[in-house]
């Protein structure tokens, strides 16, 4: 257990590299369209902008919405021999680009590519009548990017290149506030090499480590270090296979992804038992719930908590506490007919941590998925 609060780890950071939180999130997708449908009608998520063929973009259609802060772009392409139809032809959907505020794009490129990152966009400056953005990109694990966005006082809808999307469609909100983190799934062994990936090129540090002794259930295992920024503002746990009795789900992830990626987006929430419910109402589906034990346990686990355990048990949310406070989360199963992405919905009640003293009966959620597909 640890002895340093998250602040006391997270000032160890470098700050080479200025980040003002998660600035988009963008999924390569087979049918944008339909997939901004599943989004607003499912999620909450509002129209907010577009380009495609109606505004002067030929190759390719992005829908951005927004809910609280969280900017979601789904992209597809119009062609088959364009590399997001490439993209989506090895990997499904999935996300291609975890896009950050900063304070300075041309710096972030700079900094990153003179510590060893591999360019993905040379830093741009784009403008319309709304303002300025500039734009760079590295790539970071399999074909994921990070994409580093500067925006000062712009004030158009996204930015540059999209026109504003007034739909008359717009279910409501789903209470979802900000991105808390995003997690990456790498290959065998490439756990510590990302890891120090994220220390040298993004001046990161390593937050909390879990290892196959601690994160196994009866059949597999996996490793997972968590690696955040220096206001604690982006952070991004590397998850690594291990070898258990059976496939862990990491490996699952990685065949049918075809490759290292994106693992799970989770999302804040100031209210998990009505951002859950309202969830469930539009069809999202969730892990299923912990045994009944789970919830037996509970108070003598996490202790005093607001929530009634009757109505958390009613939702399958899981609880954590660690030394600054507790959490509740809970997981859909994934988002596409590939089990690759899926979301969490958090709510951190002064806890810092990630909910380690819920892997054991997650996990083993998970598997009980993984059994029926025939992949455990
Ligand atoms: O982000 C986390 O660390 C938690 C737990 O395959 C977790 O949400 C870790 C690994 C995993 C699923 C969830
Ligand atoms: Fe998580």
């Amino acid at each position: 257990m640890s002895t340093q609060t998250f602040a006391e780890k997270i000032a160890k950071a470098q700050d080479f590299l200025p980040i003002h939180g998660t600035d988009y999130v963008e999924l390569y997708v087979g049918n944008a369209k339909q997939a901004a449908h599943y989004y607003k009608t499912a999620f909450g998520f509002q129209s907010v902008a577009y380009a495609g063929p109606e505004t002067g973009v030929k190759e390719y259609a992005s829908y951005v919405l927004q809910q609280g802060k969280i900017r979601l772009v789904l992209t597809t392409a119009l062609k088959s021999d364009h590399k997001i139809a490439e993209h989506v032809r090895k990997h499904g959907d999935g996300v291609k680009v975890l896009a950050l505020w900063v304070e300075d794009a041309y710096s972030a490129f700079e900094e990153t590519t003179k510590r060893g990152a591999k360019p993905y966009m040379e830093p741009v400056t784009i403008q319309d009548e709304f303002g300025t953005v500039k734009m760079s990109g590295i790539y970071t694990y399999g074909e994921t990017v990070h994409m580093f966005v500067e925006r000062k006082a712009y004030t158009g809808p996204f930015m540059p290149g999209y026109r504003a999307w007034t739909s008359d469609y717009n279910p409501e909100e789903a209470g979802l506030l900000y991105i808390d983190h995003c997690v990456g799934n790498v290959g065998w062994n490439r756990m510590n090499e990302t890891v120090q990936w994220y220390e040298d090129v993004m001046g990161f540090v390593n937050i909390l480590s879990f290892d196959d002794k601690q994160i196994n259930t009866e059949y597999s295992a996996l490793m997972s270090k968590v690696m955040s920024n220096g206001n604690g503002f982006s952070k991004f746990p590397i998850n690594e296979p291990a070898e258990g009795k059976k496939k862990s789900q990491i490996e699952e992830y990685l065949e049918f992804y075809e490759g290292e990626g994106v693992q799970h987006i989770a999302v804040a929430t100031a209210n998990i038992l009505e951002t859950v419910k309202t969830l469930k109402s539009r069809g999202v589906e969730f892990l299923g719930a912990p045994p009944e034990a789970y919830y037996e346990m509970m108070h003598n686990r996490v202790g005093e908590i607001d929530e009634e355990v009757a109505q958390l048990k009613a939702l399958g949310i899981l609880v954590d506490r660690d030394e600054e406070g507790y959490l509740l989360q809970i997981f859909t199963k994934p988002v596409e007919d590939r089990p690759t992405l899926f979301f969490e919905i958090i709510q951190r009640k002064g806890a810092q941590s990630f909910g380690a003293g819920n892997f054991k009966a997650l996990f083993e959620s998970l598997e009980r998925e993984q059994e029926l597909r025939g992949n455990l």
